[in-house]
């Protein structure tokens, strides 16, 4: 049991240092929470490139010089936008073919 939560550990730790994350978005109401979500970034953390879906609540986050995300900094970011950020597990077969949040995984 010890051994499959070290195991989870590090895949959770692996997962917050990526450089492409995508984070599912909680608190958006309409279109204009997703693009404010954008510009928000744009202005004050330029140095991640942010596309957020809101049909899909989905963000996809990476760094303009491909360095890691810092997912604390995003979540604190988007909380003091007034939403509520939390980080999706990579599939094994990759973001790109997922359809749909239910898909994913
Ligand atoms: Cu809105």
């Amino acid at each position: 049991m010890k051994k499959i939560m070290l195991i989870l550990v590090l895949i959770g730790s692996l997962a917050f240092a990526d450089s492409a994350v995508k984070m599912e978005i909680g608190g958006m109401t309409c279109d204009g929470c997703a693009s404010g979500i954008e510009e928000s970034f744009t202005e004050d953390l330029p140095k991640y490139k942010v596309h957020v879906n809101y049909k899909t609540a989905i963000m996809t986050v990476s760094t303009q010089n491909g360095s890691d995300v810092n997912v604390n900094e995003v979540k604190t970011a988007l909380e003091e936008l007034g939403f509520k950020g939390t980080l999706m597990k990579k599939p094994k077969h990759g973001f790109s073919k997922c359809g749909s949040k239910s898909k994913c995984g």
